[in-house]
């Protein structure tokens, strides 16, 4: 076992508090393809192009025709170790905090199959800091409800709209430009200060304000273990920055 495995074991046994920060890479050996990088989502698309607001309300159609076809792939894709080991880290560690920039439920899912008979399931589900691409949210009343998986974006009649208000319905999703929930955001940064430990798996850590979080924690005095195949601007500030990807390298320091 290298020595930063061996490092990153030890501080993660002797946390007191642990918040845990996700991204896209967290999910990419799921087969959801991640946002900046080889082989990203964007590729086809610039992302200020379709997830912003404006985007929506200039082309709402090529909008829902994007998030349709990301949500039958993510449909596809089942949850990987890394997801399940979180899971179970949430569920065995008490004062862990899942927080995740994801939008894929791939973190639910895993919480489903690992938390079933837990007394306290709950622990292993994550803040969602923007958003769930499975669920639809109105854009006229805020109505939540199950986002359909039959989304017929062919025109903008066939766009599905709001049984309550009969407004047109969008992904439940941040855009950019759009504030985050300020109750999720403000418990992310709440967890991020009282923990002792910050996990950040796969990202880039430039998307704010959730990149903050393990900002918060080194400010609170607090260390930073990164798992990412890749050196981000975090690597530096980093105790133990472990190069390779969340599915093989997450059971070598959880497990
Ligand atoms: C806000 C949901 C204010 C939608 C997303 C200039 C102009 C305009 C805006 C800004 C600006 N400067 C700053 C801003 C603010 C902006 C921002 O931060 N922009 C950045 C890009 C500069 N932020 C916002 O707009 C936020 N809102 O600030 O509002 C406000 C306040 C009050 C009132 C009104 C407004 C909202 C941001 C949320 C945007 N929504 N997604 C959707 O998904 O369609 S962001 C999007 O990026 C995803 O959610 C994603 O999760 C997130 C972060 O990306 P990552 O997860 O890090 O993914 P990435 O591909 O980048 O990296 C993956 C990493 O994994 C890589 O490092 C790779 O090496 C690694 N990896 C690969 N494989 C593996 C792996 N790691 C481990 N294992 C592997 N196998
Ligand atoms: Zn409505």
């Amino acid at each position: 076992m290298s020595l930063d495995i061996t490092y990153a074991r030890d501080l993660v046994a002797q946390a007191s508090s642990i918040v845990v920060l996700t991204g896209a890479g967290v999910s990419a050996e799921s087969g959801v393809p991640t946002f900046r990088g080889p082989g990203s989502l964007w590729k086809s698309h610039r992302p200020e192009e379709l997830a912003t607001p404006e985007a929506f309300a200039r082309d709402p159609r090529l909008v829902w025709e994007w998030y349709a076809w990301r949500r039958s792939l993510v449909a596809d894709c089942a949850p990987n170790p890394a997801h399940e080991c979180l899971a179970r880290l949430a569920l065995d560690h008490e004062s862990t905090r899942l927080v995740t920039q994801n939008v894929d439920g791939l973190h639910h899912r895993a919480a489903d199959s690992v938390a079933a008979d837990h007394e306290d399931p709950s622990r292993a589900y994550p803040l969602e800091v923007h958003g769930a691409i499975h669920r639809d949210r109105c854009s006229g009343c805020d109505r939540r409800t199950p986002g359909r998986n039959d989304i017929e974006a062919s025109s903008t009649d066939s766009l599905p709209h709001c049984e309550n208000c009969q407004s047109l319905l969008r992904p439940d999703v941040v855009w950019f430009g759009e504030a985050l929930d300020s109750t999720i955001i403000n418990d992310s940064f709440e967890a991020a200060r009282s923990a002792d430990l910050c996990l950040v798996i796969g990202t880039s850590a430039v998307v704010y304000p959730a990149a903050s979080v393990p900002e918060i924690t080194l400010d609170s005095g607090g260390t930073v273990i990164e798992v990412n195949p890749q050196e981000t601007h975090l690597s530096p500030r980093s105790s133990v920055s472990l190069k390779g990807r969340a599915g093989e390298v997450l059971p070598d320091i959880l497990d």
